[in-house]
């Protein structure tokens, strides 16, 4: 890792970042409680939302919406990606290179690692050299290290996510996200862990909102450094208002309870 290279998607040495490779890896399904976030336009209008410190996406959303974006939106060109509809071992294929991305302006990579999958190898291979020239391309690096495989099925244990940590320091990645390992103090473990790469949180499936915010809040007092979250927002009837929510958590301070006054479901509980 090398320090500041993600001051591009940080804010105050913090991270949110909106996810939407959904369409890649999960499908049309993921936009089925919220219809108009198909719409990759819906999704980069949120992304200018002062909240969010980064738009993680895949190349051909890139090539069509960035360029109309580029002066409100931090770009993560989320570099490799695979659909649902593969059955193998966990693997995920390269998509665009890191000189495409920085030709689009991108201001990162972003790059899911399996470790513990037996193609692990081959992974971490691929990833060294996206790291290596996003280096010269002056790009920050964020891992989503995810360890899967054929003997660990979505393991979220604080010893798995401290080691899906590490793995981001290991291999030079200046912020690991990793899944939540259950508890603020296994957080705070996957953050030591981490040492000067900083660990943010992934979003995961909709929950309600005070059962998010509270999650996120034990993240961050733990030791993470952020969010990088999809379902969580762009799922939500209103996902402006969880935005501003989790700025004032991530950035301001803010209590869960302050933070929920900002949502209507406050509103709706006040009357
Ligand atoms: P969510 O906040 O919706 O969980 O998104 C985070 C993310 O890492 C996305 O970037 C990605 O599309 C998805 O989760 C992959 O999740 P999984 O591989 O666990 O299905």
């Amino acid at each position: 890792m090398l320090p500041d290279a993600d001051a591009a998607i940080t804010r105050d040495g913090k991270a949110l970042i909106l996810a939407y490779d959904h369409g890649i890896e999960h499908g049309p399904v993921d936009f089925e409680p919220n219809p108009e976030t198909a719409d990759p336009e819906r999704v980069f209008d949120l992304a200018t939302h002062d909240a969010v410190t980064a738009l993680a996406v895949g190349k051909g959303v890139a090539e069509a919406y960035y360029p109309s974006y580029d002066d409100d939106v931090s770009l993560l060109a989320k570099l490799n990606g695979t659909s649902n509809l593969w059955m193998g071992e966990p693997d995920s294929a390269v998509n665009w290179s890191v000189e495409y991305a920085a030709e689009l302006g991108a201001d990162a990579i972003g790059f899911t690692l399996y470790g513990g999958s037996n193609n692990e190898v081959e992974m971490a291979e691929e990833f060294r050299d996206a790291q290596e020239a996003a280096r010269a391309n002056d790009m920050g690096v964020v891992m989503w290290s995810y360890p899967r495989g054929q003997g660990l099925k979505n393991d979220t244990s604080p010893d798995t996510i401290a080691y899906a940590a590490r793995l981001g320091l290991e291999l030079g990645a200046d912020i690991a996200k990793v899944k939540y390992p259950g508890s603020p103090e296994a957080m705070g473990e996957a953050a030591r862990m981490a040492g000067p790469t900083k660990v943010v949180m992934s979003g995961g499936s909709k929950t309600d909102d005070r059962a998010f915010l509270e999650t996120v809040a034990g993240a961050i007092d733990g030791g993470a450094k952020g969010l990088a979250v999809g379902r969580n927002v762009f799922q939500r009837e209103n996902p402006e208002e969880i935005l501003g929510a989790l700025e004032a958590v991530i950035f301001e301070e803010a209590s869960v309870d302050e933070a929920l006054e900002l949502t209507s479901a406050s509103a709706v509980a006040d009357d």
